[in-house]
């Protein structure tokens, strides 16, 4: 079963420099006013985004990237919902089906999306076909947007030739979600090494939670963030994926996740690119 979120995380005991962003989160329903998805493969509890606003409040969190959660399937009506509420300080990634209408990616674009998410991992039901993916491509690039997509790591070696296919920005989500106890010559980790050093990926930092195996405080999977950070880092983001869709074991504590950038980002310069510099780039660029 899926785990609640932390009811009250601590208050973290690192301070974020200003203009921090959570470039990785999700709001869930409520499901009275925004119903889950019949193909959901998972049973959310309610996580709105008046919760959300109050965590960023407690962790000093400016500004957010709200990822559309495949619990609400291709309708992203919750998640614009939220990116209206932060009044410019909340960007979107979407999901969509390959037959959007330029009229609705626009729509999207005015709330506040800047990107397409595609998902290929099992446990999250039927993986993006390439088609789709090649045809919302295409229809993407001109409104400047990027994907992000999500991948079992195992995935990696069949799906890396046809993502260098794609001429747009790709964000990859939770490091690939390799295993943290197989060290970085593990294959897939290579792979993302080799594929980052191509100047349009990205990769996400965060789900330590998910890659660990020796459980919390997930030093094992933030050394791996770690060694991202200091390859790249220009092109590095980092979220908490609160409310944590799908954590059946260890729910972590957004507070301490936070605290975990001391491992990740261990200087003020690392930590104001990863938080604050690319966010910024690659979200709010006229803001610069
Ligand atoms: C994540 C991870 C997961 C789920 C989703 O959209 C989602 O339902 O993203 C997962 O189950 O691993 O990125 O939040």
């Amino acid at each position: 079963m899926a785990l609640p979120f932390h009811p009250n995380p601590k208050k973290p005991e690192l301070v974020l420099p200003p203009g921090a962003c959570d470039a990785h989160c999700h709001v869930f329903g409520p499901a009275a006013v925004f119903p889950f998805a019949p193909t959901s493969t998972y049973q959310p509890e309610d996580a709105p985004k008046e919760k959300l606003f109050a965590l960023h409040r407690h962790l000093g969190i400016a500004r957010s990237v709200v990822v559309q959660a495949s619990c609400h399937g291709t309708d992203n009506a919750a998640m614009v919902d939220a990116l209206i509420a932060g009044k410019g300080n909340y960007r979107g990634i979407a999901m969509v089906t390959a037959d959007v209408t330029m009229a609705e990616l626009q729509r999207l674009h005015d709330a506040g999306v800047r990107g397409v998410r595609f998902n290929f991992v099992t446990h999250l039901g039927e993986a993006a076909g390439k088609d789709d993916v090649r045809a919302i491509v295409e229809r993407i690039i001109p409104l400047g947007w990027h994907i992000v997509v999500h991948f079992d790591a195992f995935r990696l070696e069949e799906l890396a030739p046809f993502l260098r296919e794609l001429q747009l920005p790709i964000v990859i989500d939770h490091m690939g979600r390799i295993d943290a106890s197989a060290g970085p010559d593990q294959v897939a980790f290579q792979l993302l090494l080799e594929l980052m050093e191509d100047e349009r990926f990205w990769v996400k930092v965060c789900g330590s939670e998910r890659l660990s195996r020796s459980g919390p405080p997930f030093h094992d999977a933030a050394e791996y963030g770690r060694l991202l950070v200091d390859k790249f880092p220009d092109r590095v983001l980092w979220g908490t994926d609160w409310p944590h869709p799908n954590v059946r074991v260890h729910m972590p504590d957004d507070g301490e996740l936070v605290d975990l950038l001391k491992i990740i980002a261990p200087t003020p310069d690392s930590l104001k690119a990863l938080l604050v510099d690319n966010p910024t780039r690659l979200y709010w660029p006229e803001t610069l």
